[in-house]
This record gives structure tokens, sequence and C-alpha cells, in this order.
């Protein structure tokens, strides 16, 4: 982080502000500090009521500014999750053949010496990189998560390469633009006098953010969402525009080709800050006057106009990124033309008094936070480089790879069975008999019923971890708030106990966690250091804005590195005509388009399907509680009513979507709330939460993203019938 310690608030008396020490749990009905480890951007600070070792009652924590008192459907839920019967409470040895879900309890110390003496004859026979090991964001602890790097490390193992199925296409391009920079403090919500959730649902799945929208509004604010279906927030919304998937990189140019014509652009702000812009003004927005965008994204002409000129006439412009825009074949070059707004806008030049932008746009507020992460990784224990697969393609590595074959493989904080692409491929990977696979988990999810060892994993309520939000400023440490439930335990401890038994005494593996958390702030200024450790929320300044772009050249970077496949930023050799975004891929605009991305070949079926978040699951996290699996109800999927009659489907009637790799059966719900041609289900359940198939990632293509890796969850073609 950079020195400047920031705000942290006052913590009300009551509290415990640094909870149990390992040895000793908190007293009974005691209320203490924690973080929700949660992958979602609002990582809430919690204040959690102990009693007699057992959590018993969560509640928002008024005095984290972002938290705001109040805690989401699901983790209001806590102490069920927790304490859930469906904990698994030992290491457990398949019993019987693989999925047959008969296992025999075995001690840790059996369970650690049959990973250490599998791992010791796949290493001899076969070479390190037969082992495939990562950690996922199950627990966003940045213990839990980049430690386990360290032993991979040392051992020299294959690596996944995380984030991918997320987020890191979104990243990459971001960073491409602008650098790896935070310049807008999400709380600056509340003072914007137009919010734009582009590609953004925060009323689903970053919550907290809301009431920084609703105090907006409530000064006049207007809010407008982005969105291919009619989700939550656009319900609420101001105004609802509802793009194709997958155009947005179009509509995006659409709005320049309005600023700059219409005299709107701040071309001072763009002749000091950015790079590129104007060749790219010049040859790459006329061909994208509001008539055209129109026809390839479904926006009408006069509303890109009338969007545009809303977006001018903002004092302070509030641009929400989500994350979906990158989860397409095109994802990165979409990012990257939404993301440039602010700087045509000229948006970021509206500061405040303390010299950070009021207006923009952010997707990620991770970039403020300046930690050490190597420091717990530690790259440089590897001592040559060895094989990657990106997460997205995990499948692949598990069915594909021979040279070595994957023989082990580690899986901790993932369920990958459900929630990576082509998920039907990464099941036949974890089914081969001759792959050993360990999973450490806290629940028997899909992908821990095919195993052959799982280990308990404890929850955040039980360990000690620090966590930063890429949704706020604020990093926050915890310690455990009750003992461990069952024989779970942390990533941590799991990390360290193999790397006992294969003799690795880096001191990495030795530190505490409190030491890691001091690692990890190497160079900060010790009384921030405290601070952070006293477990209250400390909040970060934001990073980058004008004068201070991270990019090579320091400037807003119009010009597309050359990894970029450039598909928005056309034309070149004379294809002006050539449609932006992977519908345009199959209106046969493909062009001199690599060949792994031609979509036109790979789209035999006529609907698109589009996953969203579920509301009340986050991915498969909450699966263990019953009540919020009664809420989230049966799958379902939403149809148009023109589609839905095409196929003689009725509202509520049980239905297949299914491709060439696989099929989900659930009820269709017909509505008007979203597009002809569009299939969206909300939320990626459990296996057994469908009629018939599934899970919903059977569907889904591995195919990756123009950059970063990332999955294309939402370039899926598939088909809807009734189900026989
Ligand atoms: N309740 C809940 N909260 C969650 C999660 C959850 O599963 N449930 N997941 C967490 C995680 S891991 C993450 S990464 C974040 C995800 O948060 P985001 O990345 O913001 O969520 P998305 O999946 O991206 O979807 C948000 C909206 O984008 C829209 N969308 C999809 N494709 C397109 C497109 O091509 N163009 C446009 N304009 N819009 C599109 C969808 O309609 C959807 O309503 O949320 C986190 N929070
Ligand atoms: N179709 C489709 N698929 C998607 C998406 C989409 O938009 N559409 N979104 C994608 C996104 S954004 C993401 S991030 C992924 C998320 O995919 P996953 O990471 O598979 O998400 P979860 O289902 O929450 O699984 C995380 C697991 O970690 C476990 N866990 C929690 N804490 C700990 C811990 O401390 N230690 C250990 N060892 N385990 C722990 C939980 O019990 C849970 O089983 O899904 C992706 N999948
Ligand atoms: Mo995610």
């Amino acid at each position: 982080m950079p020195g400047v310690p920031g705000a942290s608030p006052s913590a009300p008396a009551s509290v415990a502000t640094s909870a149990a020490t390992a040895g000793s749990p908190p007293a009974a009905g005691a209320v203490v500090r924690t973080v929700c480890p949660h992958d979602c951007p609002d990582q809430c600070s919690i204040l959690a009521t102990v009693h007699d070792g057992r959590l018993v009652k969560v509640a928002g924590d008024p005095a984290h500014p972002f938290t705001g008192g109040f805690l989401c459907a699901k983790v209001n839920r806590y102490p069920e999750r927790v304490h859930s019967p469906e904990r698994i409470p030992t290491p457990l040895r398949r019993a019987g053949p693989k999925g047959s879900g008969r296992w025999e309890p075995v001690s840790w110390p059996q369970a650690l010496d049959d990973i250490a003496e599998r791992w010791q004859a796949v290493r001899a026979r076969w070479g390190p990189e037969a082992i495939l090991a990562y950690a996922y964001s199950g627990n966003m602890g940045l213990v839990s998560r980049n430690l386990p790097r360290a032993l991979f490390h040392a051992l020299g193992t294959s690596q996944v390469h995380v984030g991918t199925v997320c987020d890191t296409t979104a990243e990459a391009a971001w960073e491409a633009t602008h650098g790896p920079v935070s310049p807008l403090d999400p709380e600056r919500a509340a003072g914007a006098d137009l919010i734009v959730a582009w590609g953004a649902d925060p009323l689903t799945s970053n919550v907290h953010l809301w009431p920084f929208i609703e105090r907006a509004r409530s000064r006049g604010a207007r809010l407008v969402v982005i969105a291919p279906y009619r989700n939550r927030t656009a319900q609420r919304a101001d105004w609802w525009i509802p793009v194709r998937v997958a155009t947005d990189g179009a509509l995006a140019l659409g709005v320049a080709n309005v600023l700059f014509r219409e005299g709107r652009a701040d071309v001072a702000f763009l002749e000091r800050e950015a790079e590129g812009w104007r060749r790219w003004a010049e040859d790459v927005l006329p061909h994208y006057p509001p008539e055209r965008v129109a026809q390839l994204t479904g926006v009408p002409a006069p509303d890109v106009q009338r969007f545009a000129r809303l977006l001018a006439g903002a004092r302070a412009p509030f641009i929400r990124i989500g994350a979906a825009l990158g989860r397409t074949l095109y994802g990165g070059a979409a990012v990257r033309a939404v993301a440039v707004l602010p700087a045509v806008l000229g948006a970021w030049a509206r500061t405040g008094s303390d010299g950070h932008p009021v207006a923009g746009a952010y997707l990620e507020s991770s970039y403020a936070f300046a930690l050490d992460y190597e420091a717990l990784r530690r790259p440089d224990l590897l001592r040559r480089p060895v094989r990657r697969v990106s997460h997205t393609q995990l499948g692949r590595a598990l069915t594909e790879w021979d040279d070595p074959p994957v023989k082990a493989l580690l899986i901790m904080a993932n369920n990958p069975a459900v929630t990576c692409p082509d998920a039907g491929r990464v099941r036949r990977g974890l089914e081969r008999e001759d792959l050993f696979v360990v999973v450490h988990d806290s629940f028997m999810t899909d992908t821990a019923a095919l195993a052959d060892l799982v280990l308990p994993a404890t929850t955040s309520m039980e360990s000690e971890d620090v966590y930063r939000s890429y949704g706020h400023l604020y990093i926050q440490y915890a310690r455990p708030v009750i003992p461990p439930v069952g024989e779970s335990r942390s990533n941590a401890w799991v990390v360290r106990q193999l790397a006992a038994r294969f003799g690795l005494d880096d001191e990495v593996f030795r530190r505490d966690v409190a030491g890691h958390v001091r690692a990890l702030l190497a160079g900060q200024p010790e009384e921030l250091v405290e601070r952070v450790l006293s477990g209250q929320p400390v909040k970060v300044p934001p990073t980058g804005g004008p004068g201070r772009w991270r990019t090579a050249s320091g400037r807003i970077s119009f010009v597309p590195p050359p990894n970029f496949t450039a598909d928005t930023d056309q034309p070149r050799n004379g294809t002006a005509t050539r449609p932006a975004g992977d519908a345009g891929a199959r209106a046969g605009g493909a062009g001199d388009r690599p060949g792994r991305v031609a979509g036109a070949a790979e789209a035999p079926y006529p609907l698109r399907l589009l996953t969203a978040p579920g509301a009340v699951m986050s991915h498969t996290g909450f699966e263990a509680v019953a009540t919020l699996r009664r809420r989230a109800g049966a799958p379902v999927c939403l149809l148009h009513p023109e589609d839905a009659r095409a196929r003689g489907i009725a509202d509520g009637q049980p239905v297949m979507i299914f491709n060439e790799r696989g099929h989900v059966g659930l009820r269709a719900r017909v509505t008007g709330d979203t597009q002809p041609g569009l299939v969206v289900v909300e939320g990626t359940r459990a296996t057994r939460a469908y009629l018939s198939g599934g899970p919903l990632n059977v569907l889904t293509s591995d195919r990756m993203a123009d950059v970063g890796e990332g999955a294309t969850y939402q370039s899926t073609w598939v088909d809807v019938r009734p189900l026989p």
C-alpha cells in the first residue's frame, strides 16, 4: 500500500477487535469482529456472536463504511453453513469405485502420509509435473489463496492459472488501458449524478454498493443498467438498456462516435492524458455510427444517442464495469472499449478535495493495495519453468496432457466439476481411475465426491487470515472466531504439514499467519501494520488518476497491445464493415480473425446461453445451507415468449437446454424481461439440483477469450426443447 495511512473507522467498545487466539476461544456470548471470506466484491466486516464455541449469530459491522451494518441473504445464514450437518467431519478415503459415495474415515497423519507417498511415487515415475495442484477463491484470505503456491513452487508441480474463469480477461483489458490502478473509490458512487451498471448487477452480486447508489439517487442521480436481460438492478433502474450479449464493444464505440461528432469529447483531457486516441477517433469510430451500432447491439440508434448525451451531460458519471463483459470471445476488446469512455468524457479530471477522481469507471479496487504477494507465493522456490494450464481448460489438462499425464491432483477451495467451463470434460478427467485426486473442502461438493481423498477444511470462522477487497478499499485481518469444527483444518495448516513431509524448511513454511500479514505489508509504516493486525478494517487510498496512469507510456492507452485481437479496434486492411463482438462473427464477419475463435463454425445452435449470478447462492458455496437451497428453489431458465412459442413451451414447463456437449433439465420461465434468442440461467447449482443432466457448465465451451486466458461462458450456443 502507498505510505499514506488511511482512515480506520472506530470500533464499538463492546466488540473484540482481536478475537480468539488459537488456544483460547472467546468467552460465551462474545461478539467478535471477523471478515466474510467469499469471492464477492463486498468483503463484509462481520460481527459474530459466539456461544459455547459455536457461532450463533452474524451481523453486518456498522463501523465498516462499506458493510454499513447489514449482510446479504446468504451470509446472514452463516451459522447454518458453519454448523451444517453436511460439514465433512474427518479426512475421508474412498472405499469403493470413484464417485460411489463409500468412504472410510482416516486420521490426518494417515491422510497426509498417503498424499506424500503417492506424490513421491508419481514424482519418481513421471516427474513433478505429473502433479497438478492449486488453491482457488472459495476463501479469499490472502494466506489461504497464496501460501499454497509456495508449496507447489517448491515441489515443481504443474500449475493452474487461476482467476481465468472469473476476471483475468477484464483485468488484462483494464490494465492495457490504464495500467494496474484503481483511481475511483467505489464509495464515490454516493456522490455521482449518473450511475451506469454496465454488465453488472449490484443488487445481486455486489449488494453493499446499493446503499451508495440509493444515496446518490435520493439526490437526483439516475441509474442506467446495460444488460441483456432485466436483472434485479435493471428492475429498479431509471433506464434499462437491453444490449445483445457480447456487443458492448460496439455500443461503447457508438457512444464515443456520438460524443466526438457532437463535440462532447474532452479533447484537452485526451491530449494531456491519453495516447493513440486520435487514430482511434479517426480510423475506428467512423465505422460505428448509431445506425450500425443499433444493428449490431439491438439498441435503437436514438437510444445510443440519448445515452451518449446523458453521459456527456453528467457532472459526475460513475460507471461500474462488471467482469461479465470479459466472459465472451472478444471480452477483452469489449472491456477496453467501455473502459476508455471516462477518458473521452474527461471525467477522470473531476477530483475531490483529496485529489482523487470523483467520477470515472471502476472494474476492481484491488489494484489500490500494494501488497507483496510474492513473499507468500515464493516463485523463487521454483527451480525451472513448469507447465501451466488456464483454469478455463482444466478439463483438457486432465484428459489430454500426456507428457507427462496428470497423475495426481490437489484442489483447494474450488468446485470445478460444477463451475469450470466444459464441466463434463472436467468430470471425465476426475473420474480417471489412474488419477489420484485430493480435494480440500468443507463440504462434499460434486468435485469432492469424485476424489480419492477428501480433506475437511475450516471455514473462515475457524481460521486466521487477512482479506483485501476487490470492490472497496479496505483490508482486514481476522483471527479464528470458534475452534475448528470436527477435524477441519485450514489451507495454511495443510500446506505446512505437506511441506514438512517433503522436508521443505524454508521460512515461508514456518511463519505464522501474523508473520504472513507482516510479510504482505513489508515496507509499510509499522503503525499501519499494527492497525491491520488489531483486526480493524483499514482503508487505503485509491491509486492512479490524471498524471498517474501506470501504462508503459504513463497515459491512458487507446492503442491495442499486440496480443489483443483488435476486434473492436478495427479497421485494418480495409475491413471497415466488419462487425464487432462475437455476435458479429456469427453474422459471417470473421474476416482475418484467428481460427480458434471463429464463431460461425462453432455456433450450430440458435440460442445464446447467458449464465448470471444466483441471488441467494454464491456459485455452490452455500449449497450446504438447506434454508438457502429452499429459497433458491428449483433451477429455471428465462425464455422470451417468442422463443417459447416457437418451441411449444409453456411457462413452468420442464425443459432441457442442450448442445453438442450435454444437456440440463430445469423449468422454463417465459418472460418478456429477456430478449429473443437468449436463454438466461441465474446461478450455477450442484448437479443434483437439476431435473436431469447438468450441471449447467456441461453446456459451456472452454474456448478462451481474446486476452487473459479467460472463460467465455457467455459465448455458448444452445437450444431448448420440452423435457420428455
Ligand atoms: N449473489 C451472488 N453474488 C456474487 C456471486 C454469486 O454467484 N452470487 N459471485 C461472485 C463472483 S465470484 C464474482 S466474479 C462477481 C460477479 O459479478 P459480476 O462480474 O458483476 O457478475 P456477472 O456474472 O459478471 O453478471 C452481472 C450481469 O452482467 C450481465 N451480462 C452478462 N453478459 C453480458 C454482456 O455481454 N453484456 C452486458 N452488458 N451485460 C452482460 C448479466 O446479465 C448479469 O446481470 O460476483 C460475486 N458476487
Ligand atoms: N456458467 C458459469 N460458470 C461460472 C461463472 C459464470 O458466470 N457462469 N462464474 C465463474 C466465476 S466468476 C467464479 S469465481 C467461479 C467460482 O467457482 P468455485 O470456486 O468453484 O466456487 P464455489 O462453488 O463457491 O466453490 C468454492 C469451494 O471452496 C470451498 N471453500 C470455502 N472456504 C474454503 C477454505 O478455506 N479452504 C478450502 N480448502 N475450501 C474452502 C467451498 O466450500 C466451496 O466448495 O465460477 C465460475 N463459473
Ligand atoms: Mo468470480
